[in-house]
Parts: C-alpha cells; sequence; structure tokens
C-alpha cells in the first residue's frame, strides 16, 4: 500500500535491512553461481558522486558523453580497434539486442534468421521476439564449441549474421572465431561476438599464456561485440557494453530525438534516460587497473579455477562437464537435483538447472570458500545413494 504519512530516514533504513536479511550477499562467499560481484569500490564511489548524470540526454552532460565514448573506445582497443562505435548500456541482454537490430537493419532480407550457437544466452531470444528476426540454431561440437559446418549449412539468403560466443553462459566455453569470422567473410555476412562475460577475461588470460582463440576486432568478420563491464569488469549493475567496428551499425540503430533538453540527438540505445555514473564507473575502472590490475584479478580467477577443477575430479561420483577454458568450471554429480538441493540447503548459491553445477571464479570467490563448498559436496555426494 503507498502510505499516506512518511517514515523516519531511520526507521525506513531499518526496515530494509531487516527485509533483504534473507539475501545472498558476495561477501559471504556463498555465491558460487553468478557472473556478478561486489563492485570495486572506486567504481561505487564514482556512481555515488555522478548519480544524477543522465545519458539520455547528452547534451547536458557533455562531460559525461565525453567520458563514454571514451571507455568504448578503450574497451574497442582491449578488443583490437583503434576507435569503436556503440555505447555503455544496460547489461549483455541490451547489447545484443543492438547488434540484432543493427544486422537486421542494415540487411534486406526478407524473413530475417540470425545463426547462433545452442550454447547462446536466452537474451537472443528476446531480441528475436521483439525484432520479427527467427533464431536458426547451430549444433555444438563434442566439447561444446559451436559446430561452424553446421552454420555453414544453415546460411540462406534470408541470414542477417552470425553470432560467435566468446565464453559461453554455462560453460565459459569459447567458439571458434577465427574458423566463424572467415566464414563471415566468405558469405559477406556480419559476425556478432558475445563475450558478455568473456570480454573482459580472455585478452588478459591470453596474455597469461592461456591458450584461448581469437575472439575479437583483429578478425575481419567480427563486425560487433558485446562486453560486459558488470561482470568481471568490476563495475556496479548496470553496465553492459556494444562495440561497433563501424559507424554504420550505430547510425542503423539510431533514432532521432529531437527536442531534449540538452538538444536533439540520435538515440541508439534501447532505454531512453540511461545512467551516466556507470559508464563514467566503466572508465574509471579501466584508468584506475589498467591492463595489468585487470591481468591480475583474471591470473587468480584462471588458478583457482584449475585447481577447483582438479580437485572436482578427485570426488568420486562428480565429472567435469568439460575441462576449463576461463573461470567457469561446470560439473555433474551421480542424483544432481539431490545434490543441488542439498547443496542449496547448506546456503550455497548455485544452480543445475542445465543439468550440471556451474562454479564461475568471480573476483568475490576465494579458495577458502572452495574449499568448504568441497567439503560439503564430499559429503552430500558419498550420501546420496544413485
Ligand atoms: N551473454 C552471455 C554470454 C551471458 O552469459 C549473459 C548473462 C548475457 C549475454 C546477458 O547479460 P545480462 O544479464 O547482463 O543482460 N549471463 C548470466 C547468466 O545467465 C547473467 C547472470 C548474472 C545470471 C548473475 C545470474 C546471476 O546471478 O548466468
Amino acid at each position: 500500500m503507498f502510505p499516506e504519512k512518511g517514515s523516519e530516514e531511520e526507521e525506513v533504513l531499518t526496515e530494509l535491512e531487516e527485509r533483504t536479511r534473507e539475501d545472498l550477499t558476495f561477501d559471504s562467499g556463498k555465491i558460487l553461481g553468478s557472473m556478478c560481484t561486489y563492485p570495486h569500490p572506486l567504481a561505487v564511489k564514482v556512481v555515488t558522486k555522478y548519480i544524477d548524470r543522465n545519458l539520455g540526454d547528452p547534451g547536458l552532460h557533455v562531460g559525461s558523453q565525453r567520458v563514454e565514448i571514451e571507455a568504448v573506445d578503450m574497451l574497442a582497443n582491449l578488443l583490437g580497434l583503434a576507435r569503436g562505435y556503440g555505447h555503455i548500456v544496460s547489461g549483455g541482454t541490451e547489447a545484443n539486442i543492438l547488434a540484432v537490430r543493427a544486422f537486421r537493419n542494415l540487411s534486406d532480407a526478407e524473413k530475417p534468421e540470425l545463426i547462433l550457437p545452442e550454447s547462446a544466452h536466452f537474451s537472443f531470444l528476446k531480441a528475436s521476439e521483439m525484432l520479427g528476426v527467427r533464431l536458426v540454431w547451430a549444433e555444438l561440437n563434442d566439447d561444446y564449441t559451436v559446430n561452424v559446418k553446421d552454420v555453414e549449412s544453415k546460411i540462406t539468403e534470408n541470414t542477417i549474421g552470425i553470432v560467435g560466443i566468446a565464453g559461453t553462459t554455462g560453460l565459459g566455453v569459447v567458439d571458434d572465431i577465427p574458423a566463424l569470422s572467415d566464414l563471415a567473410l566468405d558469405y559477406g555476412l556480419p559476425l556478432h561476438v558475445d563475450a558478455a562475460f568473456g570480454g573482459f577475461v580472455i585478452p588478459f588470460a591470453k596474455a597469461l599464456g592461456y591458450d584461448i582463440p581469437d575472439f575479437d576486432f583483429r578478425l575481419k568478420g567480427v563486425k560487433s561485440i558485446t562486453i560486459d563491464p558488470h561482470k568481471m569488469g568490476m563495475v556496479p549493475i548496470p553496465a553492459g557494453g556494444i562495440i561497433f567496428r563501424e559507424r554504420r551499425y550505430l547510425e542503423s540503430i539510431s533514432v532521432l530525438a529531437p527536442y531534449l533538453a540538452g538538444g536533439k540527438i540520435w538515440q541508439a540505445t534501447i532505454t531512453g534516460t540511461r545512467p551516466g555514473a556507470n559508464a563514467l564507473a566503466v572508465w574509471a575502472m579501466i584508468k584506475h587497473l589498467g591492463f595489468e590490475g585487470y591481468r591480475e584479478i583474471v591470473r587468480k580467477a584462471m588458478k583457482l579455477s584449475r585447481w577447483f577443477a582438479a580437485e572436482l575430479k578427485k570426488i568420486p561420483g562428480v565429472y567435469l562437464i568439460r575441462e576449463p577454458v576461463l573461470n567457469i568450471v561446470s560439473f555433474g554429480t551421480k542424483n544432481l537435483e539431490k545434490a543441488e538441493e542439498e547443496l542449496k540447503k547448506r546456503g550455497w548459491g548455485i544452480s543445475a538447472h542445465r543439468g550440471y553445477i556451474r562454479i564461475v571464479m568471480m573476483p568475490h570467490v576465494k579458495r577458502e570458500h572452495l574449499e568448504e563448498f568441497l567439503k560439503d559436496l564430499r559429503e552430500i555426494v558419498a550420501g546420496i545413494t544413485p
């Protein structure tokens, strides 16, 4: 009910504290299955300080707009381009929708179709429904990468583009983007890479010597990339990223907003009013951590994931779905549903709804949390009869 009278600030805060008591928090170390984390303190400071900035009316906040453009350029730079065209958006969902929208708008296909791996994130279902683009699913190989031959066999005159994934939601697998890029170039189609998760991992993991396929704009067929600062970038939600190789993609999805207080603009994002603070936080985090800072975060996460995968293998009745590629480890157990239920009862923030349990080594996940988890898992699996 909408209260007639207001309450004291203290009272409101106390009630919220009570009401959110049952939330799991990242600092508890119990959230192992999320791609979010506790944001970096600097990013929190920046968001608080610039909370009123609205990039939906950039003419009012010209400085913030310039910072957003620079943040996009720095992301483009990380991904192998000197200059990129895009935005800091609400998340990977919006970024993927914008890419599909651009591909559709630039195509003259009568019944637009998008070819994407069976491992693609559900955000493409939303894009499909909203944009009237039919999804054509490509099969996966035994290692859960997309089968490039199957992708090729599904290209028709209605194909508007191809999607590859650099860090799948379930397993953190990186598709053979170089092969997809070649295919896209051969057929004159744009390739979108969903690196919502992997974008802030792969460049650093590669620098650390991990053997991961190329996935970014260095491959000429790649025309757009989703890269989310609110995942491994340590920026508060909402902060997604969409980067296009060329300006025309962004132009193809821009609509005119002629009357804004700050003046007329062309707007490409789905959201109108949107947080400038988070875009500033993306910029601030990149400036603050630099390549080296992110590389160290990724070093720890990758090392932890390899250790964790090795520990899992020692548990009878537990098996890896595949060797980890990034800092995601997914495993199955005998009687998985029961194991999930028991783990949840012990307070663990995990899900087994895909037929396995996914553990994401986000920066808040420490070895001691995983040791606790392994202890519980061992007990639970030992107690479950097949
Ligand atoms: N693309 C990929 C490859 C993703 O993994 C995700 C999100 C998206 C796009 C969409 O990003 P947004 O959620 O930012 O729109 N993947 C996570 C997942 O489905 C999202 C998530 C994050 C879910 C934290 C739960 C959670 O606690 O697992």
